[in-house]
């Protein structure tokens, strides 16, 4: 991507056509893909008013056009859906009347009002917190349930289709671009042997016992804003990989985030763990949020998307690891090796609690 100043921030903002005086721009969230910068503009009143700018990683999302219509009609459904005090994401026109803004050097800008009084986590602090998350992804999956996934633009092709991504895996550890395969050759047999793991919930899709349905794609927990007074979710955010996918990996994605006791790139395993608790907490709001729409098949399913998500994102840091660093945002050398053994140990945690995890979701068919 174009190296990003703050005149170029200056006259992004300035397409926007927001009426008040530029006070600054700092880099803001701890995104992996997209630029981020939290604006602050002083208006007539001289009151502070701020807003969330990003320059899309063009490299990520080839064609950003569809996927800001996208956005657009899903936050316009999902305005129609709110209750009480949750918030969907606004976004502003620019002068030209569409939803972005090019510059000339190709970034592609975009820019939406800041939610005030949220907190975004890093790591749930509680339970109660993580809960919400799953909640606000649960009532994700409902709110859009009526919304004709087929009419979605595919922002990834296969996003998160695992038999693919073990194929890209493959031809990574084959064609070794930065000599690292050998430092690595175990984690890349991590992988090697659960490759039949891989295709579980493709069958399971192709035999007709998984529906698609419109899917965040990203749960994270820094992905969902919780109100910063009464903590209960407030809005979705990062809504560039709105596609049709399965509701399991919404659930296993956040899983794989949210119920570890570390960071996603923790170098010492010791402190990473899979908790079983956190898991537990984060069905029962994932259920409560998607409110009887999950089937017997798909709640049956839980555990195998947590495994799914972590199984595969490991594999795409370790991907991404070999191929030199050239999709995941890193701050130093080797971060998506250490972000792979995060996951791959996450992974055998699951692997160890496997009974328990079925046994927990089975118990929600007898309620
Ligand atoms: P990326 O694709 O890079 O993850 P995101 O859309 O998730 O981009 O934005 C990056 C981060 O910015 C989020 O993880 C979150 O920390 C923060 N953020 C984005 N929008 C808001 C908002 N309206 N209020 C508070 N924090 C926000
Ligand atoms: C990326 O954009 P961000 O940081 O919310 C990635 C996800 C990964 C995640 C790993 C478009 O999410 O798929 O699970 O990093 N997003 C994209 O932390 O590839
Ligand atoms: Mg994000």
């Amino acid at each position: 991507m174009a190296l990003i100043g703050e005149a170029d921030i200056r006259m992004a903002v300035d397409q926007f056509g927001i009426d008040g005086r530029f006070i600054h721009a700092e880099k803001f969230g701890s995104g992996h893909i997209n630029d981020t910068y939290l604006v602050s503009v002083e208006d007539g009143n001289q009151e502070i008013k701020k807003y969330v700018l990003q320059a899309v990683n063009t490299h990520v999302f080839k064609n950003i056009v569809p996927i800001m219509e996208n956005i657009a009609r899903v936050t316009d459904h999902l305005k129609t859906k709110i209750t009480h005090d949750e918030k969907v994401m606004n976004f502003l026109q620019a002068k030209d009347g569409h939803a972005y803004y090019i510059d000339e050097k190709g970034s592609f800008w975009r820019i939406y009002e800041f939610i005030d009084d949220s907190i975004c986590l890093q790591l749930p602090d509680t339970d109660e917190d993580f809960y919400e998350c799953g909640v606000a992804f649960g009532k994700f999956q409902r709110d859009l349930s009526d919304f004709p996934a087929d009419s979605l633009y595919e922002t990834i092709p296969d996003f998160h289709n695992t038999p693919k991504r073990y194929a890209a895996f493959l031809n990574a550890v084959e064609r070794d671009v930065c000599g690292r395969a050998a430092a690595v050759e175990r984690e890349i047999g991590f992988v090697k042997k659960r490759v039949d793991f891989c295709s579980v919930l493709e069958e399971k899709y192709q035999a007709g016992d998984l529906p698609l349905r419109v899917s965040h794609n990203d749960t994270k927990c820094n992905n969902v804003l919780l109100d910063s007074r009464t903590k209960k979710a407030l809005c979705v955010i990062d809504l560039d990989t709105i596609m049709p996918g399965f509701s399991v990996n919404d659930f296993g994605d956040a899983i794989r985030f949210g119920a570890s006791t570390a960071a996603e790139d923790e170098r010492d395993l010791s402190k990473v763990h899979f908790d079983m608790g956190k898991f537990k907490v984060y069905t029962d709001g994932f259920l409560a949020g998607s409110g009887g729409l999950l089937s017997r098949a798909e709640i049956l399913l839980l555990p195998e998307g947590a495994k799914m998500m972590t199984l595969e994102c490991g594999m795409r840091f370790l991907t991404d690891y070999l191929q030199g660093d050239v999709y995941f945002k890193t701050e130093r050398e080797g971060q998506n090796l250490d972000r792979c053994r995060t996951q791959f140990k996450l992974v055998e945690e699951m692997e160890s609690n496997w009974e328990e995890m079925k046994a927990y979701v089975a118990s929600f068919l007898a309620k």
